[in-house]
């Protein structure tokens, strides 16, 4: 996979995917978000997307569907497609 030049959007499918596992690495299992890990990645990551979020602790523990306290990628992935949507709101919005 991915041998030659990565156009646009799949440049940004990988960088979704890589930062996913930058923040994951840090510490415990290598795969998964812990909270600490969650709280940094989206303090540096998506610090203007979730600026109205009033509560790190509960928006993990919504998108943390099997209630094991740690974010695997598809928890994550549910977090990326809600950005998503409310970004492409915004912009449908302001096409009006
Ligand atoms: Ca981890």
């Amino acid at each position: 996979m991915a041998t030659g030049e990565l156009t646009e959007l799949e440049r940004a499918i990988d960088t979704v995917v890589t930062v996913f596992f930058t923040y994951a690495g840090k510490e415990g299992r290598k795969g998964t978000l812990t909270a600490e890990e969650f709280k940094e990645l989206v303090q540096l990551q998506l610090p203007n997307l979730m600026k109205d979020v009033p509560s790190l602790e509960e928006k993990m523990r919504e998108l943390d569907v099997n209630n094991d306290q740690e974010l695997k990628f598809n928890e994550y992935w549910r977090l990326i497609g809600e950005l998503a949507r409310a970004m492409r709101r915004e912009k449908a919005e302001k096409k009006k």
